[in-house]
């Protein structure tokens, strides 16, 4: 499915990075001819303090966008926010002025991010000789996750070097990987306002996925509809990733919104506030108890607990629509230190027993990623539904089967089904009146979610008729069905009181429709023409149970409370089965 609009090119989203006063927006401002800095303080005082947005048009056609962040120290948190959806970086360096403190600490942000696109421009070129600068930064930059990374000297004064940066930033944005344009929609907002005779209008980067006026989304619980689009500053039909976007929304206010929050495709995300990740490197130094997290432009509390090696337990102060796959960013306020983290699990168990977070942390080191990490992490969960399956951020593995909306682990369906006829038959046996255990039964005794599973899980000759499983082969003809119901429900009340023969004839059960019955399990031949129902020995040993031993067959009768016709073969039957003992005398007892 293409869903860029016809005639609409291509559009790449990267950020600035670097030390304060290096030259960033300086540099954004002869790129792209737009005023990053968008308030009359950062323009009066020559500082970037919140994000800032400009765009442009490249010699190729591709369009580019600019989040401009600031460099101070003091404003980290935007520029946290700023970098948060964004697939490449500009990292900027003074000539005269070289590697800095945030310089330091910006490429180690975009390090634990795991950016793996970016461009060196080593500003001021005019005032100082680039040449150390570039040399020491492009060494500094080859260990991180950026690689050999291409470096531009520059200065915004002058123009010289702006052709050749133009070039290198063609050559980075083609080898940033395409976007999934039909992934939901996850939108982390940057900013919120409103417009005048519009409303409430929130801005952030689409980094997968498409948005439309018209299309419905979550937003911190409400339903919010799209309005408008707008991308670049031009109203547009569509909006698909990579973009900046602004959205025109109805059905929520501004101040019910702050950067952070994220408009979110229905269903296609739970929220969580405990995660398990494993951290990009194995810590060397000390773990912060109480990291700050960020994702996307979403900052929140967290309190850390180290599970084995590098995988460790996130607790936030806020649930966050999280992925298994995202890519987080803890942060100790304390030392500034920062690390790369990746969600494992987002609905992790509870670490109940000793020792349990250490077999944890062992389990997700094992864990593989793709599909099959979703083979292993639906193994553990079992049965699960497949939307939230999905929502957590796994592909359905192969061998997984798929009922109702619910996905089972892979082989659990022949093993769950393999258990079945167990299942029917310890139910017949506890209750011999009923021709097999409801499905609900069958749901608790195996352990599932849902009864409507069972139906899946039922296999030949067993079926699942009127909402029990029962014994399929031994279905009867409808008529023949409804007369053995009868006489079932009649013995239900009185189980000793055998039908006579008139009644089993007006009923029309000759010798062989009570042959197929009798086949079936629904009925027990216990002598010629007696026919109880199923479980009659162990309600006849029960009546037995409670009169002295030995007993004569009179006494026997007696506490069954039936005739001669019956007890007569009743206890023959029950001699023959080891349920009665008979003694020399004609009298009984119970084995
Ligand atoms: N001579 C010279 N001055 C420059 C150049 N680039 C920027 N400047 C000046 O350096 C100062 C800071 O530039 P900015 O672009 O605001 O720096 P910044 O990196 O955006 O700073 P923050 O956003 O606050 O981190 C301004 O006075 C610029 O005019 C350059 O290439 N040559
Ligand atoms: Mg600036």
């Amino acid at each position: 499915m293409d869903v860029t609009p016809p005639g609409s090119p291509a559009m790449d989203v990267l950020a600035t990075a670097g030390h304060v006063d290096h030259g960033k927006s300086a540099l954004v401002r002869v790129l792209t001819g737009m005023e990053p800095d968008r308030w009359a303080e950062e323009r009066r005082r020559g500082l970037t303090i919140d994000l800032g947005f400009a765009w442009t048009t490249l010699p190729s056609g591709r369009r580019l966008a600019v989040v401009d962040v600031p460099g101070h120290e003091r404003f980290v948190g935007n520029m946290l926010a700023g970098v948060g959806s964004v697939p490449a970086a500009l990292v900027v360096v003074a000539a005269d002025d070289g590697w800095s403190a945030q310089t330091a600490e910006h490429v180690a942000v975009l390090d634990a991010l795991g950016v793996r696109h970016a461009l060196l421009a080593v500003t001021k070129s005019d005032l100082a000789d680039p040449a150390p600068v570039l040399a020491d930064v492009a060494e500094r930059l080859a260990a991180t996750s950026m690689g050999n990374v291409p470096g531009v000297a520059v200065s915004s004064v002058t123009g010289r070097g702006l052709p050749e940066l133009t070039t290198a930033l063609e050559r980075v944005l083609t080898d940033l990987p395409a976007p999934d344009v039909t992934a939901a929609v996850r939108l982390w907002i940057d900013r919120a306002f409103t417009i005048r005779g519009a409303g409430t209008v929130v801005t952030g980067t689409l980094a997968a996925g498409s948005v439309a006026p018209g299309d419905r989304f979550l937003l911190g619980g409400r339903e919010v509809t799209v309005r408008g689009v707008q991308s670049l500053g031009e109203p547009v039909e569509r909006a698909a990733a990579t973009a900046r976007v602004a959205l025109n929304l109805r059905g929520v206010a501004v101040e019910d919104l702050s950067r952070g929050d994220a408009l979110l495709t229905p269903d296609a995300f739970r929220l969580t506030d405990v995660v398990d990740v494993t951290l990009g490197a194995e810590p060397g130094e000390r773990l912060p108890a109480e990291p700050v997290v960020h994702v996307g432009s979403a900052t929140v509390g967290a309190r850390l607990r180290p599970l084995d090696g590098a995988a460790v337990r996130l607790r936030l102060t806020r649930a966050l629509p999280l992925r298994v796959g995202d890519r987080l960013l803890l942060r100790d306020p304390g030392t500034r230190r920062v690390l790369g983290a990746d969600v494992r699990d987002v609905d992790p168990p509870e670490l109940r027993r000793r020792g349990a977070a250490r077999q944890r942390g062992a389990e997700l080191a094992a864990q593989p990623d793709g599909s099959a990490g979703a083979a292993a992490d639906l193994a553990r969960r079992r049965v699960v539904r497949a939307a939230d399956f999905a929502a957590m951020g796994w592909p359905v593995p192969p061998g997984a089967s798929e009922q109702g909306g619910w996905l089972l682990a892979p082989g659990l369906a022949d093993e769950l089904a393999a258990r079945v006829p167990d299942v029917v038959s310890r139910y017949r046996r506890l209750r011999p009146l009923e021709q097999g255990p409801p499905a609900e039964v069958v749901r608790r005794a195996l352990d599932l979610p849902d009864a409507d599973l069972v139906a899946g899980l039922v296999r030949s000759p067993l079926v699942l008729r009127g909402g029990r499983v029962v014994d399929g082969a031994a279905e009867l003809p409808p008529s023949v069905q409804r007369a053995v119901d009868g006489i079932l429900a009649r013995l239900a009340a009185d189980p000793f009181a055998a039908p006579e023969a008139p009644d089993l004839a007006a009923a029309g059960l000759g010798a062989r429709e009570l042959a197929a019955a009798v086949r079936s399990g629904q009925l027990v031949r216990v002598g010629e023409g007696v026919y109880l129902a199923p479980g009659i020995d162990a309600a006849a040993r029960s009546r037995l149970a409670g009169i002295p031993q030995p007993f004569t067959l009179s006494q026997a009768r007696q506490a069954w409370g039936t005739s001669r016709r019956v007890a007569v073969p009743l206890m023959e039957w029950l001699d023959a089965r080891g349920v009665t003992e008979r003694l020399p005398d004609n009298a009984r007892r119970l084995r």
